[in-house]
């Protein structure tokens, strides 16, 4: 049984999906800023279909939960839940480009061959130092005691790493009760405090002028432009769901700018 969501700030409550801790921790942390739903249409808001084989099939739930406040454009979590086929949680705060503010990004998925973590802060502007200290020098000693608890994700693409603040939590774990017993005891509270971190940065954040902000719109117009063109779930979604809702989902729900 499913529960129908109406907005896209409605609880997302999919049987047997493992990040829903993540996420209810995300969302706890925001309520004290009042958030509004953020508006995403019915198709995108849960779509359930079947994959694996005509003999095995197997359900696919893809919800998004999706809000809004004062200094962020949008705070949107992607939740697929295939079963033992996979697992995710992208969760990723795009702020409103009227303040200094990095993105937060996170990456939780599982698959059959294992975790994939990916957890940042990601620049609008690597390049400019007036957006990135104050964030960078907060960041690293959370993100070298976290690091050196995890085994390293190995190499990412090249053109990936203007993105990337010096921050970047970047893990492959296996599946099982080794893997699990490190997402509890070391993921989870590494996301916790990457995001208590962006939300403390946030709440200082005030607003700057119009040029600035200009400025900040297109370092973030980049960044959502490489992240649509290069999603990696793009595969996965579309063995889901089909191509023409996958491409309008990445467009105009997880990348929208
Ligand atoms: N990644 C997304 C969205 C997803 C998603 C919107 C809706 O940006 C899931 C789901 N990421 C997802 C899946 C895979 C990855 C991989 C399903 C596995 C793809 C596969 O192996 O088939 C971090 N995520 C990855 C990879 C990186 C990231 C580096 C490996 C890419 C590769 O091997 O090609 N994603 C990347 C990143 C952030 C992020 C840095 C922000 C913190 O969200």
């Amino acid at each position: 049984m499913t529960i129908q969501r109406i907005k896209s700030t409605d609880p997302v409550n999919i049987p047997g999906w493992s990040w829903q801790p993540f996420l209810d921790d995300a969302v706890t942390r925001l309520q004290s800023l009042n958030y509004q739903p953020y508006p995403v249409s019915d198709r995108f808001l849960q779509r359930e279909d079947q994959t694996g084989s005509k003999s095995k099939p197997v359900p696919v739930t893809t919800a998004t939960w999706a809000c809004k406040t004062e200094k962020f454009r949008q705070v949107r979590a992607a939740c697929v839940c295939a079963g033992s086929a996979a697992s995710v949680l992208n969760f990723v705060i795009n702020p409103d480009s009227s303040f200094d503010l990095p993105f937060f990004g996170g990456d939780l998925v599982t698959l059959p061959s294992g975790h994939l973590l990916a957890l940042d802060l990601q620049p609008a502007i690597k390049t400019d130092e007036a957006h990135t200290n104050h964030v960078w020098s907060r960041l690293v000693p959370i993100f070298e005691r976290w690091r050196d608890q995890l085994p390293y994700g190995g190499p990412i693409p090249e053109e990936a790493k203007p993105f990337f603040s010096p921050g970047f939590l970047w893990t492959r774990l296996p599946l099982g009760t080794e893997g699990d017993d490190l997402i509890e005891s070391i993921v989870r509270p590494a996301f916790n405090e990457y995001l208590d971190l962006y939300l403390e940065i946030a709440a200082k954040a005030e607003r700057v002028s119009t040029e600035r902000s200009d400025s900040l719109l297109k370092g973030q117009r980049k960044y959502t432009d490489y992240r649509a063109e290069k999603d990696p779930a793009r595969g996965m979604l579309t063995r889901f769901h089909g191509s023409e809702w996958t491409e309008a989902y990445i467009h105009s729900v997880l990348f929208d700018l």
